[in-house]
């Protein structure tokens, strides 16, 4: 889809979310403006004025990015855009509605666009901008696969050499730099590496643990590929052995969560649901151990709508891309997780790794 074609659906979702076809929004989220304009940037604000079927827009950047905004605008097809730099047009509320995503805007900027700040009211389109993202379209969903296998190539070879003695912030800078060889722009977020005890906490930092023949390591990375972002977890083995009685259990159950969550993630469920199946398919005790959601979207941002975790009203819709990653945690003793991401269908899903899910 042409990136111009996105602000026309951005305007038409606005029209919907309140009746209303008369009204001022602002858009400053960076994953939305790169997404709607398919420029990089660390400062742009976008204004949709909009009346009727007459709708202005205007990128307000600086300097360092005028020429990037002007360039990729110079090829939109469907709709006018201006790029401007310099300061933010003040703007007088009283006239139109004004809509804002509220989570992304700082309480300074609002001031310095409002004239009169105190007496403004805004709408909150936050939601608005999540849900439009939310669905891939098949631009989106190749960059996606790139980065699945740009990771699950990068894994493959870490596990090749082994990870066996190495400390885990050695084991991370390792599989980051495969990251960078296999063409990432940079790991997806900070390289989880979490062995043996450490494995028990879902987000530990990766320390200078030195990995033992017995451990169960987690290993929870991805790939940012041209803005958009892979996310896979693995639980392996530091050494060619075979699982202990214990640790198949734990793997066993793991997987059956995975797998019913694959199942329940389909075109019309509910976020909340989805996590609750899971965990309502767990054994009391398994449930106990099961210290975090369930999944969430991913691609502009590594989480982002919709989400699969307790009190989500979110929606599964065709072409959402989400992960799934139960996981059982041990205190001081052992944690395995394992991840996937999965692109909803009309079918069902389909999953993005090629990775097997246990690795022998
Ligand atoms: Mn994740």
């Amino acid at each position: 889809m042409d990136t111009s074609e996105r602000i026309l659906r951005l305007i038409e979702s606005l029209k919907d979310f309140q009746g209303n076809d008369a009204f001022l929004a602002i858009v400053d989220d960076p994953s939305d403006c790169l997404y709607l304009t398919n420029v990089e940037s660390s400062n742009a604000v976008i204004y949709i004025d909009n009346k009727g079927s007459d709708s202005t827009v205007s990128v307000y950047t600086d300097n360092r990015y005028y020429e990037k905004f002007s360039s990729a605008i110079r090829k939109f097809s469907s709709i006018q855009v201006k790029v401007a730099i310099g300061e933010l047009p003040k703007i007088s509320c009283s006239a139109k509605p004004l809509y804002i995503d509220a989570s992304s805007m700082s309480i300074a900027r609002f001031r310095t666009i409002c004239k009169d700040a105190s007496l403004v009211d805004y709408h909150d389109i936050g939601k608005v901008l999540q849900r439009l993202r939310s669905v891939k379209d098949d631009l989106e969903v190749e960059k996606l696969l790139t980065a699945t296998q740009i990771a699950d190539a990068s894994l493959l070879a870490l596990l090749q050499k082994g990870i066996l003695g190495m400390t885990e912030i050695e084991v991370q800078r390792r599989l980051d730099q495969l990251l960078l060889e296999h063409g990432a722009d940079s790991p997806s977020f900070p390289t989880i590496i979490a062995s043996g005890p450490n494995a028990s906490m879902p987000h530990a930092t990766p320390t200078d643990r030195t990995i033992e023949a017995t451990d169960l390591v987690i290993i929870d990375f991805g790939a940012s590929y041209k803005g958009y972002h892979s996310d896979t977890t693995r639980t392996v083995k530091a050494s060619n052995r075979e699982f202990t009685a214990a640790e198949a259990r734990i793997i066993e159950a793991v997987l059956a969560a995975h797998s019913l969550g694959v199942e329940t993630l389909k075109i019309g469920s509910i976020g909340n649901e989805v996590d609750q199946a899971v965990r309502d398919s767990m054994s009391a005790d398994d449930r106990e151990h099961f210290i975090h959601s369930l999944g969430h979207g991913v691609g502009l941002e590594i989480h982002e709508y919709p989400f699969l975790v307790p009190n989500s009203t979110d929606k599964v819709e065709a072409d959402h891309v989400a992960t799934i990653e139960p996981g059982l945690y041990f205190a001081g003793k052992v944690g395995v997780r394992i991840e996937d991401a999965y692109r909803v269908t009309k079918n069902g899903n389909v999953r993005l790794s090629s990775l097997p899910q246990v690795i022998a």
